[in-house]
This record gives C-alpha cells, sequence and structure tokens, in this order.
C-alpha cells in the first residue's frame, strides 16, 4: 500500500490564494514520482470566511486540523480587517493549540543572483510565548491620561526548549549558537531568557554568543556570513527572519515551519511572507517561500527524498534565470511553477 498524507490547506488571503495553489502542484508532481499520497483537505478560511461569519475559521476549527499529519497555509492579512484580528484568529491559535513552539525559518541566498550578499543562517524563533501576549489592555480611553499595557510572557519551559531544539540544529552545522537578547533595556525577561538559555547551551556543550538585538540586527546586514544558527524570542525572531530574508534578496524566499516537536499534534508550513495586498491577483508573487515550505512539510512527513528532489528542482529553476519581480526577473507565478514542474518531470 502506498504511504498516504492528509494535509490541511489554508490558503487564506491575498497572494496566499496563489502561490498555495503553486506549491501543492509541485508536491503532487513529486507525490507521483515517489510513489506517496497526499489528501489535500481545502479549508476555505481567512478573512473572507471573517467577512461571512465573523470569525476567521469555524468554532470547531481546531478539531479539524487535529485530525490532519500536517497544515500548509499561505498568508493572513487583509486590508479592510485589523491585522491582530487576523492574525489572533487564525494563525496564533493554531500555533498554541498544537504547541507548535519552534518556528524554524531557514534564509540562505537562492541560486540565480549575480552578487547577491551570502547569507546561509537558521532561525530558530520561539512561537509560543514572549512578546506575543493577550495579557494587558488600555486604560483611559481618549483620555490625556490614555495608556496600553502590554505583557510578555516567559517561562522556564518554553526557553529551555527552544533552545535545546536550537542547540540540536546548531550541533549538525558550527557548533556556535547565537541568542538575541535585548537585557540592558529590558530588564527582567530577557536576563532571564540569557540565564536560561546559557545553561542549556552549557549542558548540551554548544557554544553560546548573546548578541543585543540591534548589533545583532546590524550584523545581519554587515556580515551575515558570520551568522549561522540564532535563536530568539517571538517578536525577535519575527523581525530578524524578515530582515535576513531581505538581505538574502527577498522576502519571497523565506520559508518557515511551525514545529511541533514531540509530534503530539500536527506542525504547520508556510511562506513567511504575508499576504501583499499590492501585488494579489496580478501573477507576480515569488512561489519560492510556499515551494520551500512544501519541501519543509515533506521532510517533516518522512519523505526525506522527495522534500530533498522539490527543493532542488525550485533552487535549480531559480539558478537558470526563471525567477519573479522581486529577484530581478521577469516570470510570472505560473511561469515559475511550470519550469519547477518540468524539472520534477526530467
Ligand atoms: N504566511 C504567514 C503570514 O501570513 N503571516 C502574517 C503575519 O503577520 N505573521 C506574523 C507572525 O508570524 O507572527
Amino acid at each position: 500500500m502506498s504511504r498516504r498524507h492528509v494535509v490541511d490547506v489554508i490558503a487564506g488571503d491575498g497572494i496566499g490564494q496563489e502561490v498555495v495553489p503553486a506549491a501543492l502542484a509541485c508536491v503532487d508532481a513529486v507525490a507521483r514520482r515517489f510513489g506517496f499520497e497526499v489528501e489535500w483537505r481545502h479549508r476555505d478560511w481567512g478573512s473572507d470566511h471573517y467577512r461571512a461569519h465573523g470569525s476567521m475559521m469555524p468554532e470547531d476549527g481546531l478539531d479539524q486540523l487535529r485530525t490532519g499529519d500536517a497544515i500548509f497555509l499561505g498568508a493572513v492579512g487583509d486590508p479592510g480587517i485589523p491585522d491582530d484580528v487576523t492574525l489572533w484568529g487564525l494563525l496564533i491559535p493554531i500555533r498554541r493549540a498544537f504547541q507548535q513552539y519552534v518556528n524554524l525559518r531557514p534564509v540562505r541566498t537562492v541560486p540565480g543572483r549575480e552578487g547577491a550578499t551570502e547569507i546561509d543562517v537558521l532561525i530558530v524563533r520561539e512561537n509560543v510565548e514572549g512578546e506575543y501576549s493577550e495579557i494587558g489592555g488600555r486604560y483611559g480611553r481618549g483620555t490625556p491620561d490614555e495608556l496600553a499595557v502590554q505583557e510578555a510572557i516567559f517561562t522556564r519551559r518554553g526557553i529551555e526548549r527552544i533552545t535545546r531544539y536550537a542547540a540540536s540544529l546548531s550541533k549538525e552545522r558550527t557548533g556556535t549558537l547565537i541568542s538575541a537578547t535585548k537585557s540592558n533595556g529590558i530588564i527582567h525577561t530577557m536576563p532571564f531568557w540569557d540565564e536560561v538559555v546559557r545553561e542549556v547551551a552549557d549542558a548540551e556543550g554548544v557554544e553560546v554568543d548573546s548578541v543585543l538585538i540591534d548589533a545583532l540586527a546590524a550584523r545581519f546586514v554587515l556580515a551575515p556570513g558570520s551568522l549561522d544558527v540564532v535563536v530568539a524570542s517571538n517578536l525577535f525572531g519575527d523581525i530578524l527572519s524578515d530582515l535576513a530574508a531581505a538581505v538574502a534578496g527577498s522576502i519571497g524566499i523565506a520559508p518557515s515551519a511551525n514545529l511541533n516537536p514531540d509530534r503530539s499534534a500536527p506542525s504547520l508550513f508556510e511562506p513567511v511572507h504575508g499576504s501583499a495586498p499590492d501585488i494579489a491577483g496580478k501573477g507576480l508573487a515569488n512561489p519560492t517561500a510556499a515551494i520551500w515550505a512544501a519541501s519543509m512539510m515533506l521532510d517533516h512527513l518522512g519523505e526525506e527524498e522527495a522534500a530533498a528532489v522539490l527543493l532542488d528542482a525550485c533552487f535549480s529553476s531559480l539558478a537558470s534565470g526563471v525567477s519573479t519581480r522581486d529577484l530581478g526577473g521577469t516570470a510570472s507565478t505560473q511561469e515559475c511553477v511550470d519550469d519547477v514542474l518540468r524539472r520534477l518531470d526530467e
């Protein structure tokens, strides 16, 4: 009997509707070649669902997703709906309910770009706590004394497990780990983060360097080749991964895996980029990040060979000069996908 994987697909908003079908077509092609099946369960969740029903996903959405092997998401975000509604109504509840505490974001210079800055970094973002918190509030609205309070939650368990994950990756690579901090300005959570990161790194036999986030951001721009594995809190990891992708050439090439390392619930795979309403529906979206995210999903599902072949086809297509506008090319989303599919059929 052939291997079969059940994947829930949430194309979501904007260019999610373009890059997701692109990536699924590529997965279907490698699945045929490597003799496994993927059952796609399409979910029409996102901002249109919100407009129609008042919620980004159905009430039992998480229960529906729990029965699958993985989740593939495009993008969330709509100019007509507040960003906190779209993010907290779909993506963040999934990350939290399924304990996807690792957000692994590889950023690498892709082939085919003459003179591009060399970068090959793994950003390991803590994905379920930290600065993304619902605790806080707005007070005295509309008065001169109006104020907002936003709490950040850092737990020993949360810092230990994300550092352990980053350390294990670091051991497979150069054995050096950088930790993003801001312990000079944020005087409770960040010194705690630094202490626990160091304890875990020492126990794991990995050298760790805690670097202030401002200096680290500059280093991403000025000396990206000096970086390897970077562990960061939820907010810092999010910012650094967009920055790293920009250094590599485009946010359109950065994939992301929201992992439940214990495999007690499905993991979620998505491009780092958002819904990009300015280019949505024009065939301009770069499908690289979504295809790469699909390759990470296949790897997670145990289809390592298919994952490698898919990423290779995507990179060799870019190397041959087929790329979208953001990378300096002239190809449409569909032309990029057709070229990858042709390579997968060879
Ligand atoms: N493809 C992912 C996406 O749409 N992300 C939108 C976003 O705002 N993400 C913020 C985050 O990952 O924390």
